[in-house]
């Protein structure tokens, strides 16, 4: 085929807030799938600065946070050559964008979203950030500033891409066909790794308690007791069941490491005892998170300056994507090109 004739690569975008270590959940839910998914797509993957500040952080575990979350793209296989790497907040446009849809957006929608819901519960008569209400348009400005057709995420992020659809056919309608309607690419066995002490819950980077996850820089050590104390149940048998929600969450994070189905994984261990199928799962774990956590502790000692060369190539292919789309919307909206 000539290079006329091949066909066009569709965009994927992506991003991880840096608001704490990240957990199993953010790997196998949403970087892992990345990877496998790399070549088949024009990749752009972000390390969400400004959303995380939606939520006060400790300025100096900010910054460091954000550099290891882009240590862990690249040590979990994001290749540089194939994806544009950044942090957010080197791309201006980011911000500019937001608060364009911020004008098109509703007061309604956005205090109907779930994670605003959740995160805003119990909280009736103290202030409440604005941040966490806009949060969504933000990501719908991430999106759609690289005209993304796809955006893999984790089932808790599917409604905001719905938003941020909701949002880009508005536009779309009201002035002119402006951006690309994306589309949620979702991961399986991946999607939703729960919590380990509260299996009804999501697995997150946020929690008081950190027996509740595992981190992608957790020690062997760590990751085996944290296995071993996972709440279980009183049923005694491994099957893969509604009614089994913690040995189900231990099988399907099993599954999305190794590939086999969770039934086949029930089957092999059918005859186990929840310890010994605890310690093959922690095992499994250690394994894949061994290199990974190897390779971000390079990055962040002696590999440092090749880091921040990465993310500012990164950052200059974003901010080049970006502008493009923002021009276009400023035009649209009427603001006199500046001179
Ligand atoms: P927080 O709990 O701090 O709000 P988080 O751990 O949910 O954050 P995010 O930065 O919000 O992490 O999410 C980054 C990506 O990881 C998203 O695509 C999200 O869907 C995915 N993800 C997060 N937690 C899980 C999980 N437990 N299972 C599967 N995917 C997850
Ligand atoms: N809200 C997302 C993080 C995020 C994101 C994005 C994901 C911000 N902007 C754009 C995909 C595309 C979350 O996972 N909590």
């Amino acid at each position: 085929m000539t290079e006329a004739a091949t066909p066009k690569k569709k965009i994927v975008f992506s991003g991880i807030q840096p608001s704490g270590s990240l957990t199993i959940g953010n790997y196998l839910g949403a970087i892992k799938n990345w990877v496998n998914h790399q070549d088949l797509y024009n990749n752009v993957f972000c390390i969400v600065d400004m959303h995380a500040i939606t939520v006060r952080q400790n300025p100096a575990d900010l910054r460091r946070r954000s550099l290891e979350v882009a240590a862990i793209y690249l040590a979990s296989g994001i290749d540089p050559e194939k994806s544009a790497i950044f942090i957010q907040s080197h791309v201006p446009a980011h911000a500019q964008a937001a608060w364009v849809l911020t004008c098109n957006a509703y007061m309604g929608e956005l205090s109907r979203m779930t994670q605003y819901k959740m995160k805003t519960q119990n909280k009736e008569g103290e202030a409440i950030e604005a941040g966490l209400l806009y949060y969504p348009v933000l990501m719908a400005a991430d999106i759609l500033l690289y005209q993304a057709d796809y955006v893999p995420v984790g089932i808790d992020q599917t409604q905001h891409v719905e938003l941020t659809r909701d949002l880009a056919i508005r536009f779309n309608n009201y002035y002119s066909p402006t951006f690309t309607v994306p589309e949620v690419l979702l991961m399986k066995a991946g999607a939703k790794i729960m919590d380990l002490q509260n299996p009804e819950k999501k697995m997150s980077k946020s929690s008081d308690n950190p027996n509740s996850y595992i981190m992608i820089m957790d020690k062997p050590e760590d990751i085996r007791r944290k296995i071993s104390r996972a709440v279980t149940d009183s049923i005694g048998v491994i099957k893969y069941s509604d009614d089994q929600p913690g040995i189900q969450n231990l099988i399907n994070i099993m599954s999305a490491i190794n590939g086999q189905s969770p039934e086949a994984i029930a089957a092999q261990y059918a005859a186990a005892s929840y310890k010994e199928f605890k310690e093959a799962v922690a095992e499994t774990i250690i394994a894949e998170l061994t290199p990974v956590r190897e390779k971000v502790e390079e990055l962040m000692g002696s590999g440092r300056s090749e880091l921040e060369a990465i993310l500012k190539e990164g950052a200059a292919r974003a901010d080049y994507m970006a502008q493009k789309t923002l021009r276009k919307m400023y035009k649209k909206v009427g603001f006199v090109p500046s001179f």
